[in-house]
């Protein structure tokens, strides 16, 4: 892993054009788009032939699928998902939204409707990077905020079939509607509906660069909640850390992708050099081996800070997915961190704790877009209305004003909407 300066890093990252020419990719997704768009099920299905290698009878997975993959998993398996269901739907709970209302003098009220939104697609990827945790991360907030309808689509294996992890995660989610269908295929059956797969207002979850092109292309005629990039680690480490859990930390997310991001930021020259050190090490142990020197390789970096508070300054202009402090106060030092993903604290909250079980959502802004977002939560599945009441003497009293600002913007019927009231002398008074 390469070790550099602070200001070399910075200067490192600068240089890194994130723009790409991936027109190709457009082109195609466009295609799928409008096929599926155009011939519904019937382009669906020859997607799934071409890109998937299997010919489906139907989409939707049956009751049969669903009580095959409850029995080819074990107890075991299941307990843990139902320990991480309660754990993330005890922390999700706290987001939930309250509508609100205000009086002001004269009898008017003003509010916020907060109404959930009535159906929701959630994207689970297939093959090696098939995630059930990620089937409850994107489930249990919809389903706190009331969301009437959602439906899971995974594309389906060369046998036609879904992983039984993925259907029993979604079993202890509650959700019935899993549809085999992958890709930019399915994003544009969510968005715009087929015979089968009933249109949605909302589109989440994690996806390869197809579909995460399709989402980019479907936003506005839905909502989708992010455009994930790779997975990235970074921790912060004094001289006090132990080098063997910040080692394992950073392969733990090194495993995911080659492009995945290990970083490490220390004031320790010798915490620098035993973290190498311990990551070859551990490295020959694990089974992903070929993926983590990938990313190390090209991603991973050692960064040297001269000081703790050049630490935060980089880690903040990093502004990565995932933060870890491991360093002596590390909760006095939480107000020095302002860009992250999620920031876990201590030697003994690593970041594998957060992708399953502690409770707050796995799906986090990536690629420094922490700077401007949030992890997905229950916030994510509700729109709000602004309410507003004013009886007919409020009216009047700004009435006024109202006409000035109108006749300003030359809109006159604005004007009169607001004239026609005044002057009606008719009009019910008890009927506000
Ligand atoms: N660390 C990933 C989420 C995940 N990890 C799912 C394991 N399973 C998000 O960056
Ligand atoms: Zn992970």
């Amino acid at each position: 892993m390469k070790v550099l300066s602070a200001e070399h890093y910075l200067q490192e990252k600068q240089n890194k054009s994130s723009q790409t020419d991936d027109s190709h990719l457009d082109e195609s997704v466009m295609a799928i788009i409008s096929e599926v768009r155009q011939e519904g099920d019937k382009a669906l299905k020859r997607m799934t032939e071409k890109f998937d290698g299997v010919k489906l009878d139907r989409i939707t997975v049956s009751e049969e699928e669903f009580l095959q993959a409850e029995s080819a998993v074990n107890q075991a398996f299941k307990t843990a998902l139902k320990t991480a269901r309660e754990n993330i739907e005890a922390f999700h709970k706290e987001q939930k939204e309250q509508s609100w209302f205000i009086n002001q003098p004269g009898g008017i009220t003003l509010g916020q409707k907060v109404t959930p939104i009535e159906r929701v697609g959630v994207y689970i990827p297939g093959g090696k990077a098939s995630y059930p945790s990620s089937v409850l991360m994107n489930v249990i907030p919809a389903q706190l905020a009331g969301v009437n309808e959602i439906a899971i689509t995974t594309p389906p294996d060369r046998d036609g079939k879904v992983s039984p992890y993925v259907l029993a995660a979604a079993r202890e989610a509650g959700v019935d509607t899993v549809y085999k269908a992958g890709g930019a295929q399915a994003i544009a059956a969510l968005a715009y509906g087929t015979e089968t797969i009933q249109n949605v207002f909302k589109i989440v979850g994690p996806g390869n660069a197809y579909v995460a092109r399709a989402k980019k292309w479907v936003f506005g005629d839905v909502d989708i909640d992010m455009i994930a990039g790779p997975s990235e680690i970074c921790i912060i480490a004094d001289a006090t850390a132990n080098p063997r859990f910040v080692a394992a930390d950073l392969l733990s997310q090194a495993e995911h992708d080659e492009a995945a991001r290990p970083l490490l930021v220390t004031t320790s020259q010798q915490m620098a050099d035993t973290v190498r050190d311990e990551i070859t090490q551990q490295t020959e142990q694990l089974e992903r081996q070929a993926i983590i020197q990938q990313s190390l390789k090209q991603n991973g970096r050692i960064i040297l800070a001269e000081t703790l508070s050049e630490a935060f300054a980089t880690a903040n202009a990093i502004a990565p997915e995932h933060l870890q402090l491991m360093i002596q106060e590390p909760f006095v030092n939480l107000a020095n961190i302002t860009n992250a993903g999620a920031i876990f604290l201590g030697d003994y909250s690593p970041e594998p704790l957060g992708d399953y079980a502690a409770g707050p959502n796995h799906t986090l802004p990536t690629s420094g877009t922490a700077v401007f977002s949030s992890p997905l939560g229950v916030y994510d599945f509700v729109k709000r209305s602004s309410v507003i009441h004013y009886p007919k003497e409020a009216l009047n009293q700004v009435s006024e004003d109202i006409i000035r600002l109108a006749e300003a913007e030359g809109l006159t019927a604005h004007g009169q909407s607001i004239k026609i009231r005044k002057d009606d002398d008719h009009a019910s008074s008890d009927r506000q």
